[in-house]
């Protein structure tokens, strides 16, 4: 007791409670969120009581910070992006916020003296799985790095009451469960009643003349729902700036409470205010619009909507003019999910503030960039009309009027060229009249990127080809990026820990080229060997966590191949099962000692409506079931499938890789992420120029790459000739043997009927021409094992991949968005 009246008392001397860094401090502020809080004493505090208590005493922390950013950023006008994303894949906060702030060394004293396992602590957060995979994760790092490099920016989404689906695995089977992130309370949000916007739907639109005499629009909605905010701060590394995320949950307008009793119509009212809930309710769980529905299009709009007019207030209330909108805000359409935004900024300028047509339109085009993020036709984003005259009637008005301007001006530099006027279009008559969302963005932004150099190229001779034709300066190319923080420092400690030793300190963290100072390292034989500890113990950690996860403890001697990723047929994961199993028999045919022996872990969750990819994944657990039972594999081969794949189970698998599969068919992956988070962690790749692979490969040098496959021009030229699969599967003998032994009923207790769909579609059709390059990935991956062979080979060249991945940081990233496309200063911003 006297002890603890004494530390108190010294804490109290030093610095403030809230807000204070030292251990001593950290300490007395837990104990008290976790009484005055929680109303809660350690006796009887949950796990999840003592994450929370932990989570205020991070956010406290923050605050001030966070109030000061705004601030400075008010003061100053300055310039901010509004980072417009139907998704964020934040992940986990307290370990990366306290990494941030600098205090993770003393919280870990903190805790120890408080008796508390911190590990346990951050393992009990929940993660809010507010997107799909890439391109909510790619939002997540831009938000990471534009704190860190302290350019004031807002990321607009939907706060989703129910996240991407938990999958779990049964009978090798994914099933989904819904996610309820809520359940226990989300410490990071501070709920805005105040900021609450009326966003309408459906209904007519007006004609009236002003009093002015000048003839006007009015919209008329027939639902009005209300977008209530919710605000995550995000701190950037080492820095006093907190930027904001602000999420948006639709509720019902109180008044449809009083309505219920007025009217005595009860259930109807409760029926508008479970429909105006469900907007923000739950997460497409889809990454194509395929399975687009009514409601995903009201969610668009929804988010895109509240998000404008808050910026629009704000705007007005600095300045009390829109005229310089374009000068204040840098909105990032993050892919074409936002694009309404086009349209409703018009609407809103021209028909809320009266502006002239011409001058909002200036000022639209001026304020919005867009980011594609596919090359897939079948990807791209259309709605049709019927459905859009029904729920925005004055938006799809806007829309014809800016199509018809846009036309005008492709007639005037393409003179009588009709058919090229028909393929710019907004409107696509071929398909029952649809509204193509890629034209909208592309119209109304003053910058189009794609997120590769080679994505980039093939975004300007394909699918933007016309719109390249006609605005080819707006074209640019922005390669993706990765935070260091999360994926390096936060997941692999121990890397951290010896790049920094070896660096001399901890510049990288910010400054991810100062990497390269591993480089003249390479060759030391010592540190290769510390390099491959390092290695070994997180392989060490997987395992065992692997184990009890799934049953199955690999061994950490062995060569972890991991391909954790979305599953589509486009990322080729059963390119990956044709190798596993002509390992499988040479095994049975030469015995376990003729291979190198590997652990294969796949990730990944598959579309819920998307038959193939399901199919996929019950063959990687089937094989896996009958490969980890064989006694002949006697432990040479695993192949382990790790459910649930998300931020939080990610951090286990990058600092683990040894090998990380980047295996697509070339020209369909955008960019890929996971590529750079493997490479990043020491892993090394087995990849097509596909993506960001090119690139990863010209840093790395192609003598640290292990590349195969066809390149995107030779998979154009064999599509254009005719592609028969059949004529490789009958005429090549591993690959016939191979897909027989699938089709054999092995792996499906004799069952031949389970794995039809998936052999004769590769048989048949292989629209990814798995077999085309099966033979060269089949070839490097013999090159793989006979490298792994030479341990300290291997660690120099996963030395040099690590020294040389610093282009890929998102800090890299968004220093080219700031300077070529947003031209945004930092603003520093001080306590
Ligand atoms: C659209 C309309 C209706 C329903 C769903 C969607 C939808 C949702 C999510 C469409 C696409 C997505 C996600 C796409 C995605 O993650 N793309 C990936 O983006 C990464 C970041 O740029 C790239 O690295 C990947 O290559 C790309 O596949």
């Amino acid at each position: 007791m006297s002890t603890n009246k004494t530390a108190r008392s010294a804490a109290d001397a030093r610095e403030p409670t809230r807000t204070g860094l030292s251990k001593d401090t950290l300490v007395q502020a837990f104990g008290d969120n976790l009484f005055y809080v929680q109303g809660r004493f350690r006796e009887v505090a949950t796990p999840y009581d003592l994450f929370l208590a932990a989570a205020y005493t991070v956010r406290d922390r923050m605050l001030e910070r966070w109030i000061k950013s705004a601030r400075t950023y008010k003061e100053r006008n300055s310039r901010t992006v509004a980072y417009l994303s139907a998704e964020f894949l934040i992940g986990p906060q307290l370990g990366l916020n306290m990494v941030k702030l600098g205090i993770t060394e003393a919280a870990q004293e903190a805790a120890q003296e408080l008796d508390l396992d911190l590990t346990a602590i951050l393992e009990t957060e929940e993660e809010p799985g507010l997107g799909n995979g890439g391109l909510g994760r790619l939002a997540a790092c831009y938000m990471d790095s534009m704190a860190t490099l302290q350019i004031p920016a807002i990321g607009y989404g939907i706060r989703y009451e129910f996240g991407i689906f938990d999958q779990q695995i049964i009978d090798g089977w994914q099933v989904e469960k819904g996610d309820t992130w809520l359940r226990n309370g989300n410490p990071w949000e501070i709920h805005r009643p105040k900021i609450c916007f009326p966003i309408g739907f459906g209904g007519h639109t007006e004609q009236y003349t002003d009093s002015a005499g000048i003839s006007r629009t009015r919209w008329m909605p027939a639902l009005v729902v209300n977008g209530v905010a919710y605000d995550t701060p995000i701190p950037g590394y080492g820095v006093n700036n907190v930027n904001l995320l602000r999420l948006w949950k639709s509720e019902a307008p109180e008044s449809f409470d009083f309505q219920a009793f007025n009217t005595g119509n009860y259930y109807g009212a409760v029926h508008a205010k479970i429909e105006a809930e469900t907007i923000s309710k739950v997460l497409y769980p889809n990454d194509d619009p395929e399975v687009g529905k009514e409601l995903r299009l009201k969610q668009q709009f929804f988010f895109v909507s509240c998000s404008l007019r808050d910026m629009i207030r704000l705007e007005l209330s600095n300045t009390g003019t829109l005229e310089q909108f374009h000068q204040k805000f840098a909105i990032q359409l993050n892919d074409t999910h936002p694009s309404l935004a086009v349209a409703e900024l018009m609407r809103l300028l021209v028909d809320e503030h009266l502006m002239p047509w011409e001058q909002a339109w200036e000022i639209t085009q001026q304020a919005c960039h867009f980011t594609n993020h596919t090359l897939l036709p079948e990807a791209l984003e259309t709605w049709p009309i019927d459905l859009f005259e029904r729920l925005l009637p004055r938006h799809l008005d806007i829309i014809y009027q800016i199509n018809a301007n846009f036309l005008d001006q492709v007639r005037v530099k393409f003179f009588e060229d009709d058919e090229r006027v028909r393929r710019l279009s907004l409107i696509d008559e071929n398909n029952g009249r649809r509204v193509r969302m890629a034209h909208l963005a592309a119209v109304g932004s003053c910058a189009i990127n794609g997120v590769a150099e080679l994505h980039s190229e093939l975004l300007k001779s394909t699918v933007m080809q016309d719109f390249h034709a006609m605005v080819p300066e707006r074209f640019h190319n922005v390669t993706n990026g990765v935070t260091p923080r999360r994926f390096m420092v936060l997941s692999n400690p121990r890397l951290a820990t010896l790049i920094t030793e070896i660096c001399g300190d901890n510049q990288w963290v910010r400054q991810l080229d100062h990497l390269s100072a591993l480089e003249p390292h390479a060759d030391d034989s010592n540190l290769q060997e510390r390099w491959q500890a390092v290695k070994t113990a997180a392989k060490t950690d997987l395992s065992n966590w692997l184990g009890q996860e799934t049953g199955i403890t690999p061994d950490p001697n062995s060569l972890f191949d991991i391909q954790a990723k979305r599953i589509h047929e486009y990322k080729r994961q059963h390119l990956n099962l044709l190798h596993i199993l002509a390992l499988y028999e040479q095994i049975k045919t030469h015995g376990c000692d003729s291979i190198v022996p590997r652990t294969f872990i796949f990730g990944g969750k598959a579309a819920p409506g998307y038959y193939m990819a399901k199919l996929i994944i019950k063959l990687i657990n089937a094989v896996g079931e009958v490969i980890n039972h064989d006694p002949a594999v006697n432990g040479a081969l695993r192949v382990i499938f790790m459910p649930d794949f998300n931020v939080k189970r990610a951090q286990r698998l990058y600092p683990a890789a040894d090998l990380s599969e980047q295996i697509s068919l070339a020209g369909k992956e955008a960019s890929g992420t996971g590529n750079m988070k493997f490479s990043m962690n020491g892993a090394l790749t087995i990849g097509t120029l596909d993506g960001a692979n090119v690139e990863i490969r010209e840093e790395v040098g192609a003598e640290n790459f292990f590349l195969f496959g066809m390149t995107a021009a030779e998979v154009q030229q064999r599509q254009a000739a005719g592609y028969d699969p059949y004529a490789i599967y009958s005429t090549d003998e591993p690959i016939k043997s191979l897909i027989d032994l699938i089709a054999s009923g092995l792996f499906s207790h004799g069952d031949t009927e389970l794995f039809k769909p998936l052999v004769e579609n590769l048989m048949h059709h292989d629209p990814f021409m798995v077999l085309a390059d099966f033979r060269a990935y089949l070839k490097c991956q013999q090159q793989v094992a006979k490298v792994y062979q030479n341990a300290h080979n291997w660690q120099r060249m996963s030395i040099l991949n690590v020294a040389r991945i610093g282009k890929f940081s998102s800090d890299r990233a968004i220093q080219e968005y700031a300077e070529r496309i947003w031209q945004i200063k930092p603003e520093p911003v001080s306590l």
